[in-house]
């Protein structure tokens, strides 16, 4: 029987008794690993926390969820978790127990929404704004494509691409206003007794953090590590990496809480931690090894070096992506460092044989280059905050 759209409790009306003028549904289908659902839980958060929107989530996958979040129960369908409504978005069809259209439906990288919801935002009195949140990328296009609307071919609808990106024009990445005020209450000493149970290294070591995916470049930066003239302190998250670190030790696993040592490099395995105190893990180390989208992200806001494994694609076609990022990132910093930091980044991402020394040699520079980078993204606005303007002007 279909739903006429004056049967619909219009959700907007929800949200101004709560006190917040505006309602917006994300729907999050998670491909593989954790970033999909990584993006849109800090979005989700920071729309509610810092512009005060009434946010329901649907995503497909509660126990990935679940690791970044440990306050999700994968066994509810709906539950609340730091002021976002969230709904375990069982099957293609699902929206929802009762069909509510929310002002503003952001469809995230392209997980094709429900039909029988996108039918019932045809039948809204106001259409909702209709986003299409893709993934980061630092290719020039982008800009040119950020915003622009693309009509429904069936409803009088119309669904707008809204790119993250690293450049103006764009629509710059996540950040939370308070991020950078925690970042320098940070810590170290405080960090490493709680996490680890021991003293921070002394403040000749380097001290790296890495989470990754498989990677045949691992074992000859371990071998680096190892025969390093100063320590190395190596912070590695339980994750895909682990397996080729217990091997390099001679172990059968490399869970939280192991610890194992070679000539220079002593090795630390730590738990996945609930995702907003990953940043202290960033914060806490003199190079960040990350990956795919949210951690890379991450990595630029801790104001670190950093090196990004990108989510890799057939045929090298993520090498152009990468190329991209560099652009921005390596902009302004002097010969032979730049040179030195893309041929590291290129060896970690399957091109060439990583060398830590040339590369880590010019470290002065890259913690120079790694907080003026900071700067000039931030120039950009973050991602939330650009999305709810944009979603102002919208709303009529
Ligand atoms: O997990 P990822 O490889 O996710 C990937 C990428 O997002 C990729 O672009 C996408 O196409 C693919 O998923 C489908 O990497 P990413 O993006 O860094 O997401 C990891 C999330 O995990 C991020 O939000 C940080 C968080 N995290 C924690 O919360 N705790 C931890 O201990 C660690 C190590 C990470």
């Amino acid at each position: 029987m279909p739903i006429s759209s004056e049967a619909l409790p219009d959700v907007s009306r929800a949200a101004e008794r709560a006190g917040s003028d505006i309602a917006c549904d994300i729907f999050c289908a998670v491909v593989d690993n954790f970033g999909d659902i990584g993006v849109c839980w800090r979005l989700a958060r920071q729309l509610v926390a810092e512009h005060g929107w009434q946010v329901r989530l649907f995503v497909d996958d509660l126990k990935a969820f679940h690791a970044l979040c440990p306050a999700v129960d994968t066994a509810l369908d709906s539950q609340t978790a730091a002021g976002v409504a969230i709904e375990y978005w069982h099957t293609p069809s699902h929206a929802g127990d009762t069909l509510q259209i929310a002002d503003v439906v952001i469809e995230a990288f392209g997980c094709e929404l429900p039909s029988v919801y996108v039918a019932a935002m045809s039948r809204r009195g106001t259409p909702p704004v209709w986003l299409n949140l893709e993934y980061l990328s630092a290719e020039d296009w982008v800009a040119d494509f950020h915003l622009r609307p693309s009509p429904h071919p069936r409803y009088a609808l119309a669904k707008t691409f809204f790119f993250p990106g690293l450049g103006v024009g764009t629509g710059g990445v996540l950040k939370e206003r308070a991020l950078d005020a925690e970042r320098e209450a940070f810590r170290r000493d405080v960090w490493w007794r709680a996490s680890l149970g021991v003293k921070a290294p002394p403040s000749g070591a380097t001290v790296i953090s890495l989470f990754a995916y498989e990677n045949p470049a691992i074992d000859c930066l371990l071998e680096q590590w190892r025969d390093s003239p100063t320590p190395i302190a190596l912070l590695v998250p339980e994750g895909r990496i682990s397996g080729a670190i217990a091997r390099f030790f001679g172990l059968t696993g490399f869970a939280a809480g192991s610890k194992a040592k070679s000539g220079s490099l002593k090795a630390y395995a730590l738990g996945f931690v609930e995702q907003p105190l990953y940043d202290a893990l960033l914060w806490a180390a003199d190079i960040n090894f990350v990956r795919g989208e949210d951690s890379f992200v991450r990595a630029q806001w801790a104001q670190k070096p950093f090196v990004w494994q990108i989510y890799p694609q057939a045929d090298d076609a993520h090498l152009p992506k990468l190329d991209a990022a560099l652009a921005h990132y390596a902009n302004g910093l002097p010969e032979p460092a730049r040179t030195a930091l893309a041929r590291f980044w290129h060896a970690w991402n399957g091109a060439g044989k990583p060398d830590w020394s040339d590369f880590w040699g010019h470290r002065a520079l890259l913690e120079q280059r790694a907080s003026g980078w900071a700067g000039e993204l931030a120039g950009i606005g973050d991602l939330a905050g650009n999305l709810a303007e944009f979603v102002k002007t919208q709303l009529k």
